[in-house]
């Protein structure tokens, strides 16, 4: 009996290591809207993903274990679009990984970086990411080798978007996706809990890499490519005004506001088939 225990857990334990470059990886890829698209399409597409929206390469292990956190409200539109690309996306990357989607609840002003923080804990709660990716529901990744892992320095990501021309609209920028490991979260104090609305966020984070001491990693102009689904800006996200007096303030406020002062209420945690959502009562501006 302890001998078929054992084997049991060997045979889980013995997949070899997937190997250092993904033999899926491919290049660049074509991203289109296909109308009509469902998401029991997209489960139909990914049979290897399960609940929670998680994924492990069936024949190797890997070297990678990625969260993506998605801050989302009323776009089910591009979640689904995106979900229909990021799913193999990251499995051609053989990545061990797993989706969670940061839903606002109510209708008060958005909080992209708010809801980021509330995805870091709540991730790190069920799993030991070594990686989080945390990505705008709007973005879609045009090439393969932009890999979903972290680097030494906090990565941006989203170094060529569509609605830029394919360029780094400013060298700080530090929007879109990016990507960073616990230690590196956990250094910066995380994302600030106070930008409601649009705009200055990114930035604030962007002061945080460099006031903290770290370096910002970018993947090269023809890897990190994306295409934005295009939208009107959101009810519920108007342009904050606060943001310019915010950003003055961010080097004597960051060490305050972030990981260490977050509050939260998480209203629900459902477990689907494409992704782990996650609603959350972030509260309303002071
Ligand atoms: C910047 C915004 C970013 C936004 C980029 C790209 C501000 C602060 C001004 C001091 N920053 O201008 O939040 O991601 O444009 O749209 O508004």
């Amino acid at each position: 009996n302890l001998s078929l225990l054992t084997k049991g857990l060997a045979n889980e334990d013995s997949l070899p290591y997937c190997p250092q470059k993904s033999p899926l990886i491919n290049g660049p890829f074509h991203v289109t809207f296909p109308s009509g698209l469902t998401l029991a399409q997209v489960e139909r597409k990914n049979p290897l993903v399960v609940r929670g929206g998680r994924y492990r390469p069936p024949n190797c292990e890997s070297h990678h274990r990625t969260a993506i956190i998605i801050p989302h409200r009323n776009r089910e539109q591009h979640l689904k679009f995106l979900l229909y690309y990021l799913h193999p996306f990251l499995q051609r990357q053989q990545l061990n990984y797993g989706i969670y989607i940061i839903h606002q609840a109510g209708n008060y002003t958005f909080n992209r970086a708010k809801l980021m923080n509330v995805g870091f804990r709540e991730a790190m709660r069920e799993e030991d990411w070594d990686c989080l990716f945390f990505h705008d529901v709007d973005l879609i990744p045009e090439d393969d080798r932009n890999t979903y892992t972290c680097e030494a320095h906090p990565k941006h990501a989203a170094i060529a978007m569509d609605k830029f021309g394919y360029k780094l609209p400013y060298k700080m920028y530090f929007g879109g996706v990016s990507a960073l490991t616990p230690q590196q979260y956990l250094r910066m104090n995380g994302f600030p809990n106070n930008y409601w609305g649009w705009g200055g966020e990114d930035d604030d984070i962007g002061l945080r890499v460099s006031l903290s001491g770290m370096l910002i990693s970018r993947p090269s102009l023809t890897v990190g490519r994306y295409k934005m689904i295009k939208h009107k800006l959101d009810k519920g996200n108007e342009e904050n005004p606060r943001r310019f007096n915010m950003l003055a303030k961010t080097r004597h406020t960051w060490r305050n506001d972030g990981m260490n002062s977050v509050q939260y209420e998480v209203l629900s945690r459902e477990y689907l088939p494409l992704y782990t959502n996650i609603t959350v009562n972030v509260g309303t501006q002071k």
